[in-house]
């Protein structure tokens, strides 16, 4: 470590942290308003490299403060199979990014030495971190401290520049897992237009869709990807708004984007959504496009919301009646898992189980929950309301599938295993992935000759609201592992239990968030003003028992 001190110690001594401050691993990694991010961001390029070594594989680390406000940036750090940094590490970061500015080289040091990573051998392998960054003015300047952070450690790096969230996911795990010749975003764009258009054959899709890319890097990044689409032929009619350019930073998830439109539900506020707009199908991004929901605008101007529930449901149907329409002894064994978390809807939770017949069990929220869980399943799917999510395929059981001699298989039988194989390709099996659930969704409605109407017929939502509240401090608010109750402080429970009881089926909860300094609070009700009603009655629950300062 010596050998490095000197250019290390001025490096951290020029990215100071803020005096006072706590930084939390939250949700989805760092995220607070950008100028107390500095000596975050090269301590953990420091860490970034010392998993990197520690794996001898590529790691990731992405500066976005994804549906955050522009205002905001963070890290979401990569491991090597593309999904989220292993909790165990959470731990090591959170340590790293307190330490005072004085011992941050010695709580470094000990970091390396409890987990016996030499930093000073001859030989890295395949060690390297990878960097990606949203369209944030601040995105820049953050990730060049972390990339100095690593220079500092004579470790090795590799910046893409401005790329999705889950583009970079997707060249970490194809760095490490293969085929190497699709690790980068031009490997991206490939894979999933190729399995794309694969999947869905000669067809081609029936009407406009129009995406809201909440001024952020999904706009120009869909962009690209659509070119590929429909290079031979005009395969997706889109349109995109809200994309990014001069003059529109502040208007980064502002009002737009799948944040909004899920929680609020509303059109994007600065959308024009024109008369000729209604049925129209819309799908809306979330600032760094690992998110998705789709909506439209019914004659009256309402929104029309199918979220993550809705996507999920979709892939579960679809998938069960692809393994339906396999031979027994290949299907049989298969297992399906569609992972929720508390805010799903109930009325997807009792279709899925009920109506796709596929278990859902409960993780809490945030997709390294999810993502954990969903891989004890052959197909595990998962889908947070929110539109976080995407479709987990076992290796083994693909492997499985390639081998299925096509000879016995009827011509059904051979498109709907190739189908499956092709929906492997296309859906990122390391997060969850705005553009390529898009593609993915297209295709089903495509293949199945289903319309918006289908789709969201398939069940209606328990009306719902979603609220936030501010408090003091909101790490007061202690929840049981599934989120659905608050375990501390007990009278807010006491209080959640009490006003819930005065609806018929109704449902509520609270939870601190991981990713804004605030409470939320989600309620279902029969109808949408009784759900607006409880939503309200919780809301002042919490203010009042946790701390309301606002
Ligand atoms: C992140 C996580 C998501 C999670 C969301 C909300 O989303 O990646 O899995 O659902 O935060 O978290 P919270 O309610 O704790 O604020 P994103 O899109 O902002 O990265």
């Amino acid at each position: 470590m010596s050998a490095f001190t000197n250019e290390l110690t001025a490096l951290l001594s020029s990215a100071k942290k803020a005096p006072g401050f706590i930084y939390k691993y939250g949700t989805a990694g760092f995220r607070e308003k950008a100028p107390v991010l500095n000596s975050v961001f090269v301590r953990m390029g420091l860490l970034a490299w010392l998993r990197a070594v520690d794996t001898n594989q590529a790691v990731g680390l992405m500066v976005t403060a994804s549906h955050n406000p522009v205002q905001d940036n963070g890290i979401k750090l990569v491991d090597p199979d593309g999904g989220m940094l292993a909790q165990s590490w959470e731990e090591h970061a959170t340590l790293l990014a307190n330490a005072p500015d004085e011992n941050v080289l010695e709580v470094f040091d000990s970091i390396a030495s409890r987990l016996a990573i030499d930093l000073n051998k001859n030989d890295f392998g395949q060690a390297c971190v990878v960097l990606g960054m949203d369209t944030r003015p601040h995105s820049k300047s953050l990730s060049d401290l972390s990339m100095d952070g690593i220079k500092a450690l004579n470790g090795k790096f590799l910046h893409l520049g401005v790329v999705t969230t889950p583009q970079l996911h997707h060249v970490v795990r194809h760095m490490n897992l293969g085929p190497k010749d699709l690790a980068s975003e031009a490997g991206y764009y490939k894979k999933v237009s190729l399995s794309f258009l694969d999947l869905i054959g000669d067809r081609q899709g029936s009407s406009k869709v129009v995406i809201d890319c909440a001024y952020g890097v999904g706009g120009p990044k869909v962009e690209l990807l659509l070119k590929q689409v429909n290079a031979n032929r005009q395969v997706l009619q889109v349109e995109l708004r809200n994309v990014p350019g001069v003059g529109t930073e502040d208007l980064l998830n502002n009002g737009v984007g799948a944040e909004h439109v899920q929680k609020k539900l509303l059109v994007p506020e600065n959308t024009l959504v024109m008369p000729q707009d209604e049925l129209v199908r819309f799908a809306s991004f979330d600032g760094d496009a690992d998110r998705i929901v789709y909506f439209c605008q019914e004659k009256d101007g309402r929104l029309r919301l199918l979220d993550g529930d809705k996507i999920a449901t979709l892939f579960a149907m679809f998938i069960k009646k692809q393994l339906a329409l396999l031979p027994a002894d290949v299907s049989s064994g298969v297992t399906i898992g569609c992972v929720q978390t508390a805010y799903a809807n109930g009325a997807s939770t009792a279709f899925i189980k009920n109506t796709v017949q596929v278990p859902t069990p409960v993780a809490k929220t945030g997709v390294k929950f999810c993502h954990h869980k969903a891989v004890e399943y052959d197909v595990g799917i998962y889908f947070e309301a929110n539109g976080h999510g995407t479709v987990l395929f076992k290796q083994s059981m693909i492997e499985m599938l390639k081998k299925v001699p096509i000879d016995s298989l009827n011509a059904e039988q051979q498109l709907a295993l190739r189908r499956l194989l092709l929906l492997e390709q296309l859906i990122n099996q390391a997060t969850g992935d705005a553009m390529a659930d898009f593609l993915a969704i297209e295709a089903i409605l495509m293949v199945e000759d289903m319309n918006l109407d289908g789709w969201n017929g398939l069940y209606s939502d328990l009306p719902s609201r979603q609220l936030k509240c501010k408090v003091a401090d909101r790490s007061v608010i202690i929840t049981s592992e599934d989120e659905t109750r608050v375990l501390e402080p007990e009278v807010l429970q006491n209080a959640i239990d009490k006003v819930v009881a005065m609806f018929e089926c109704g449902r509520a909860f609270v939870r601190p968030s991981g990713t804004e300094d605030v409470v939320r609070i989600y309620a279902e009700a029969m109808t949408s003003s009784l759900a607006d009603e409880l939503a309200e009655l919780v809301r002042k629950a919490a203010f009042d028992h946790a701390g309301g300062i606002e």
